[in-house]
């Protein structure tokens, strides 16, 4: 195997980073690292890399002092191949970020739990709510964002924390909340700073929050299900090379991390021999969930799941057979802990291809004979358990040049009861007894790197228009187009419009395909709603990339988190307003795009107390990449020849059921 500068750090290279650290005396007792990954060689250096050539390997790691609060980041040159340091891991940099907090870790979110439950004044405070068994608790700490933070704590690591009960040992926390209490928790001393209460609370509400068949009373299992099992007796189609995968005329390579999970590189598509650029990289870059219920135990609640909490250190292990069925090939990742130790969580991607229904097909109704493809995709996947909540990832290549990234929700919603007697606010919907799920909102924010056929791209907003009736449209019914390119990254905040059914397409006015129009990929866009937030909200004015649909900017190495590098207790963007801010030109440049996208969350008592998947996508197209259908090659079913059958033709009339069409 041989190594790229983007494979992400081994385990030996955390822990050379750790070393090295300690080494210097940088990495003093009352310091923890909020995240350590690889420091992303630039898009040029990469590009300009080829088999064979040195390799220069840092690692950049955030840190933070528990003592002083203070932040920083470090550079540690890993002198695997000796290129900058003579073979000596030596720290290049070690740096205070003045004003920031590090993303919050899970082994703080442990931490966090024992320490309350050790904290005397919360044994008190449960125990005035009749709880008294404390293995029966969880306490879930979150972040804050500075404005609804207490003035008196804003200079500290803070933590606020919901209390959950479980109605036996293996009952579902989330079915439990204690309502109108939290605590307040200074996170680098693990210390209760006060209990925040409600001024008044609703008695615990008699819900029937388990999933469990064993706990759910009355519960019998369905018994009229029988096996489907897939099988691929020769092995899956796609090749896993290193990191790279090959699957028909695909190609891509494969990065995890921290903070987005999955990062897929260099996605190509060999087109008669020709391997043909796409997109450079593609990941989650920030996902933001406000919460949109002003009550005291919803005001604060906004969780930034990617760059307060790391969708990689949300990643779980999958299970073959459950998870992900069929013929499965699975990779580790591999990070690190608080104390920059690595661990590996096994099965952590998931690939496999997928039987996905017909690809294309046609029946010659007068000659009978029937041509049909089934479509197959590859699929990427992780999930990640975000506390209460479950986010399914999935990028799927299919053959016809189509990209799709599916993102399903699944999990447990936060409730609150209702007080005996009063109306459910107006802000969720009841889904269960004197019980109700606030309203909320999951945005989350792709970057596409795309570069479509080479660097250079322009974006396009696609519009579609009804022409009025006129001498050149008598029966008023042209409709046409219109184009018009993002010319720079002040005008690039772009809306979603059901009127004009917009999408965006990404094209390299350089390169004509085989009937003489630019090459491009078009941006479909799904899931999109809006912000639907005052301005002035301090939530909106931390994560303004809410705002819009789509957003573009001229790709920088360093622009990668929307809502800046430190989103944890921001009070303002430090990132995508700052980036646009020059306004630099988008024309026939390296583009990036920030699709907005996500789930608008009405809740529903069919989401309680389990939500089945709330499923969302978005596509990428090629719209003139290819000169024609680039899925003609794809074989007929073996042993299905693919022509003649029996014609039955008609409309859709009448007598056809039962003896349709064969493609064989
Ligand atoms: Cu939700």
């Amino acid at each position: 195997m041989t190594r790229h500068p983007l494979d992400s750090l081994s385990t030996e290279e955390f822990t050379r980073t750790t070393a090295a650290l300690r080494a210097s005396g940088d990495l003093i007792p009352s310091r923890r690292f909020a995240s350590i990954a690889l420091d992303e060689p630039t898009k040029e250096t990469v590009l300009a890399w080829r088999e064979g050539d040195p390799i220069s390997r840092r690692s950049l790691s955030v840190l933070w002092d528990r003592a002083d609060n203070k932040a920083y980041e470090a550079l540690v040159d890993l002198a695997e191949d000796g290129v900058d340091s003579g073979g000596v891991d030596t720290v290049v940099s070690f740096d205070h970020v003045p004003g920031v907090t590090p993303n919050f870790t899970v082994d703080e979110w442990h931490d966090c739990d024992v320490a309350m439950k050790a904290d005397p004044r919360v044994v008190a405070a449960l125990a005035e709510r009749g709880l008294t068994d404390l293995d029966l608790v969880c306490i879930d700490v979150w972040t804050y964002g500075a404005a609804v933070m207490p003035e008196k704590y804003k200079d500290k690591r803070l933590g606020w924390a919901d209390i959950w009960v479980r109605s036996t040992p293996t009952g579902n926390p989330y079915a439990n909340p204690v309502s109108g209490m939290k605590l307040i928790v200074d996170m680098n001393t693990m210390e209760l700073l006060e209990i925040d209460r409600a001024d008044s609370v609703a008695a615990p509400a008699p819900v029937m929050g388990e999933y469990e068949p064993d706990l759910v009373p009355g519960q019998t299992l369905r018994t009229d299900i029988k096996p489907l099992e897939i099988t691929q007796p020769d092995g899956p189609s796609f090749e896993v090379d290193g990191n790279v995968i090959h699957w028909q005329n695909w190609s891509f390579r494969l990065a995890f991390n921290y903070r987005e999970g999955p990062v897929i590189h260099q996605v190509k598509y060999n087109d008669h021999g020709t391997e043909r650029d796409i997109a450079y990289r593609m990941s989650f870059a920030e996902m933001i969930v406000p919460y949109r219920d002003p009550s005291f135990d919803h005001y604060r609640r906004t969780a930034y799941d990617i760059g307060e909490w790391g969708l990689g250190y949300m990643t779980t292990s999958l299970a073959l057979g459950c998870d992900c069925l069929g013929e499965i090939r699975y990779l580790d990742a591999v990070l690190p802990d608080s104390h920059g130790e690595p661990s590996t969580i096994a099965n952590a991607i998931c690939l496999h291809e997928e039987d996905n229904a017909v690809l294309w097909k046609h029946v010659d109704s007068l000659n009978g004979r029937a041509e049909i493809r089934r479509a197959r995709r590859m699929v990427v996947s992780i999930h990640a358990t975000v506390a209460n909540y479950e986010y399914l990832v999935y990028w799927r290549f299919y053959q016809d040049g189509n990209i799709e990234c599916e993102v399903r929700a699944t999990g447990i919603m936060v409730t609150t009861p209702i007080a005996e007697g009063a109306a459910t606010p107006p802000t969720g919907t009841l889904v269960d007894q004197r019980t109700y799920a606030p309203f909320h909102q999951h945005f989350l924010v792709a970057r596409l790197d795309m570069d479509v056929d080479g660097q250079n791209n322009t974006v396009l907003e696609i519009d579609s228009k009804a022409l009025p009736v006129g001498p050149d449209n008598p029966y008023g019914l042209a409709v046409v187009t219109e184009a018009t390119p993002i010319a720079s990254e002040a005008e690039s905040g772009r809306d979603f419009n059901w009127d004009t059914q917009r999408g965006w397409k990404v094209v390299n006015p350089d390169k004509l395909n085989g009937i003489g129009t630019p090459v491009g990929y078009k941006l479909v866009p799904g899931a999109a709603f809006p912000v639907m937030m005052d301005p002035s909200a301090a939530q909106f004015v931390r994560a303004p990339v809410m705002g819009h649909t789509l957003w573009v900017t001229r790709n920088h190495d360093d622009e990668k988190w929307p809502c800046g590098n430190y989103p944890t207790q921001s009070l303002t963007d430090d990132g995508l307003t700052k980036w646009i801010a020059d306004d630099e030109s988008l024309i026939n440049t390296d583009v990036v795009l920030w699709y907005v996208f996500g789930l608008h969350h009405i809740t529903r008592p069919e989401e309680w107390p389990i939500m089945p998947v709330d499923t969302v996508s978005f596509w990428l197209k090629p719209f003139g990449f290819f000169d024609r259908n680039p899925s003609l090659d794809v074989p007929p079913q073996p042993g299905h020849g693919g022509t003649a059958g029996p014609a039955t033709v008609g409309h859709g009339d009448h007598g056809t059921a039962g003896k349709g069409p064969s493609c064989h």
